[in-house]
């Protein structure tokens, strides 16, 4: 038995075949594993549990007949859903977890987080974040008619798109003095987490301890899956059928 962690799907209407492999991944993977992870950027946007969209409706329904099944999902916001509540958690069977937390992973302690809090070097973000996370500024937009709401998303992803292509690689990635501070406040050596759209496991020495890092792949031209057990981490590509 694994547990699979996946991050930063982005699922759209406009990309069909994503949605296919990952309702395939929830029907055959999923089902067979001891619990399963997604960290964050599971849609492209979401914009309040009260959408009635097809897409939000169908992978509640493909979540709630895994987690009925009995294998645990657990779910952190990622920058593009951290809108996701406690009604599509409810609908879903997915259980929310805080922003940052550690886990018991085949008897490592391992720090889970989406990956944003660790690009402080993406300074004009970092102030985006802090404002979209305030709880006051969300009920406010909360409070916005549907199709308002889904306008605004859409300029906001277009301003993001712009504002990202203005971005050095080097500051849309990890800043490695914040990994290794937020890897002490914590306590441990390993961390998992998703967003730069880099995939790879990373080891290096800090402070005399083996330090371990596994950055998840976007699932934008095929999927990509963490799979833990407790002979080790394998980071794994899914591919579409016929590729
Ligand atoms: O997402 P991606 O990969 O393009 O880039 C991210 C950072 N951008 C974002 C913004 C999201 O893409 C926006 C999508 C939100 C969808 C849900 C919206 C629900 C709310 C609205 C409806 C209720 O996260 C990008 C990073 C990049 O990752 C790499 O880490 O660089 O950061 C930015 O682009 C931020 C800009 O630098 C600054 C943006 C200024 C925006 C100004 C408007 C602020 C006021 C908001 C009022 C609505
Ligand atoms: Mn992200």
């Amino acid at each position: 038995m694994a547990t699979l962690f996946i991050s930063d799907l982005h699922l759209d209407p406009a990309r069909p075949a994503i949605t296919a492999l990952f309702l395939n991944f929830l029907k055959q993977s999923a089902r067979q594993a001891e619990a399963c992870y997604i960290l964050g950027d599971l849609f492209e946007a979401w914009i309040g549990d009260d959408d009635d969209a097809d897409l939000g409706q169908i992978v509640t329904d493909s979540l709630r007949a895994l987690t009925g099944s009995g294998v645990p999902v657990y779910f952190l916001h990622g920058n593009r859903d951290f809108l996701i509540g406690e009604r599509f958690a409810a609908a879903s069977g997915v259980r929310l977890l805080p922003e940052s937390g550690v886990i018991d992973l085949y008897g490592e302690s391992v720090l889970l987080l989406h990956g944003d809090t660790l690009c402080t070097d993406d300074i004009d973000y970092q102030t985006f974040r802090a404002q979209v996370r305030d709880p006051a500024w969300q009920a406010q937009l909360l409070a916005l008619p549907l199709a308002q709401r889904r306008t605004l998303a859409g300029q906001l992803r277009e301003t993001s798109r712009q504002a990202t292509q203005q971005k050095a690689a080097e500051i849309t990635d990890v800043n490695p003095t914040t990994v290794d501070q937020t890897l002490r406040v914590h306590g441990v050596c390993r961390m998992i987490h998703g967003h730069t759209h880099r995939p790879a496991v990373h080891e290096w020495m800090l402070d005399g301890r083996l330090a371990r890092r596994a950055v998840l792949g976007d699932w934008y031209s095929q999927g990509s899956v963490l799979r833990c057990d407790a002979a080790g981490w394998r980071l794994e590509p899914l591919l579409l059928p016929g590729t």
